[in-house]
């Protein structure tokens, strides 16, 4: 049902952008500074993405709808609003969630990968490891090497993805068990959702049914983030060069791996934890102030706070911190949560680096999942991952839908950059 939607969406999508680039091709959008071309290329606007919208005074809109009003959608949901602008009615949700569940069994091969590797492997290595070693799985690399043409790729684009986003989350909750000693594999129960079905297999008693919640909640939130963050940017790079879904989404995943991006929310939940340690609960403002400095002061940034794009409070965080006042309020790890809220902002601007004083996505997270018992936060990113390969695979169908070519930016050296600022008139006094 969602292939046969698409089949009618996407030769209008390419109908309409083919005319907008025909005829407007050559307005500028965007310049770029020698700053920009140093820096990360912030701000640059230099790409596409359909799937969803960052702006700074607002956060994630996906297809047009702000992610506030996401929060009580089931993850299937929005995959479905991702891949084609529309929430889908109740028998496209169950066509896509059956065609998940028939889709969900995990290769033995890939446990058995797991099982070789090294006990302390990092549980964002194993993960990957195991997307990475199901390429071979790939339709789309069959049909590719059968010669199939251009218009078609984004069929087996979509069956790929499909294939990795219902597996991942019996490999996170595999990941989880046997790098914790946790016991062995839980099976998926029938009937489940997908993220309650993945609360299931992490084993986590979960009386009151909120740890399945906050996985919904966990999984709408970190779903897509527009195209230029690192996971999505490296997942459309490497499936630009025509690289299957196995590889552009493990290249997305290496990305996400990294402190500053994903990773953060390991971090965060760290320093929080050494908060608490230190002050033996919650703090004072005026020990919570001086710990963000010193952190400040010893060259380290304060994770979870600040963002590229963003210039307000993550609406994300937004909605996480809602879901711990509701559920565990009195818990004193949220509640130093919630006052670092009110000191950080305030220690990053009389710091004055920061753009972005606000928190982001990752300054609330850990703290729930560290509530319900799920203590191990250098797994966290792999709760990241499961959610964001939405995004990612959703971008890269769309992406090959539209025939969006190899992406290749130009580089210049130093030494150009040089060349024209001696060339260039000097200022107007
Ligand atoms: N704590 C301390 N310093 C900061 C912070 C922070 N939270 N955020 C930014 N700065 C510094 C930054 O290091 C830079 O310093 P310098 O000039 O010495 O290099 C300066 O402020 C200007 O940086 P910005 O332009 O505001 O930020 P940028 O766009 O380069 O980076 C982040 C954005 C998100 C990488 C940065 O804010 C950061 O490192 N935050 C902490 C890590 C984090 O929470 N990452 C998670 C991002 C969200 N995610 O889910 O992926
Ligand atoms: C994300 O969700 O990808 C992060 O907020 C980082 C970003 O957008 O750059």
């Amino acid at each position: 049902m969602l292939k046969q939607h698409l089949e009618t969406l996407i030769p209008k999508w390419r109908e309409e952008i083919g005319a907008i680039n025909k005829e407007h091709g050559n307005k500028v959008i965007s310049e770029v500074n020698i700053g920009q071309a140093y820096g990360g290329m912030r701000g640059v606007k230099a790409m596409i993405c359909d799937t969803s919208e960052v702006p700074p005074d607002k956060g994630l809109i996906i297809r047009g709808i702000p992610v506030a009003q996401l929060t009580d959608k089931l993850p299937e949901e929005v995959l479905y609003l991702l891949l084609t602008g529309e929430l889908p009615d109740k028998k496209s949700l169950k066509g896509l969630q059956d065609d998940l569940q028939a889709r969900s069994k995990v290769p033995a091969y890939v446990w058995k990968t797991l099982e070789a590797m090294p006990k302390d492997s990092h549980p964002m290595v194993m993960f990957n490891t195991a997307i990475l070693i199901m390429e071979k799985e790939s339709l789309f690399r069959k049909r590719y090497d059968e010669g199939m043409k251009k218009t078609d790729y984004w069929v087996p684009t979509l069956e790929d993805s499909l294939n990795i986003i219902a597996k991942l989350p019996a490999i996170g909750a595999g990941v989880y068990r046997m790098r914790f000693k946790k016991g062995p594999r839980i099976a998926a129960k029938k009937g489940l959702d997908w993220a309650a079905n993945y609360a299931h297999m992490l084993g986590i008693k979960d009386k009151t049914g909120e740890l399945a919640n906050l996985m919904r909640l966990y999984m709408v939130l970190h779903s897509d983030h527009e195209g230029g963050n690192v996971s999505a940017h490296a997942c459309h790079c490497v499936g630009s060069a025509l690289s299957d879904p196995y590889y552009a989404v493990s290249a997305g995943l290496n990305g996400l791996a990294g402190p500053l991006h994903g990773l953060a929310n390991q971090e965060c939940l760290g320093w929080v934890l050494m908060v608490h340690e230190k002050f033996k609960g919650v703090p004072s403002d005026q020990e919570l102030r001086q710990f963000a400095w010193d952190t400040l002061q010893s060259g380290k940034v304060i994770p979870g706070y600040g963002h590229a794009v963003l210039r307000i409070t993550d609406p994300r965080f937004d909605a996480f911190r809602a879901f711990g006042k509701r559920v565990m309020g009195d818990d004193p790890v949220f509640q130093i949560v919630d006052k670092v809220f009110e000191i950080v902002p305030k220690v990053l601007v009389e710091q004055g680096k920061a753009k972005d004083p606000w928190p982001n996505v990752d300054a609330g997270s850990g703290a729930l999942l560290y509530h319900f018992g799920l203590k191990e936060f250098s797994y966290y990113t792999v709760l990241f991952s499961i959610s964001r390969a939405m995004g990612m695979c959703s971008q890269l169908v769309v992406n090959r839908g539209l025939g969006i070519p190899i992406e290749r930016p130009k580089s210049v050296p130093t030494a150009w950059i040089k060349k024209q600022l001696a060339a260039a008139p000097p200022p107007v006094m």
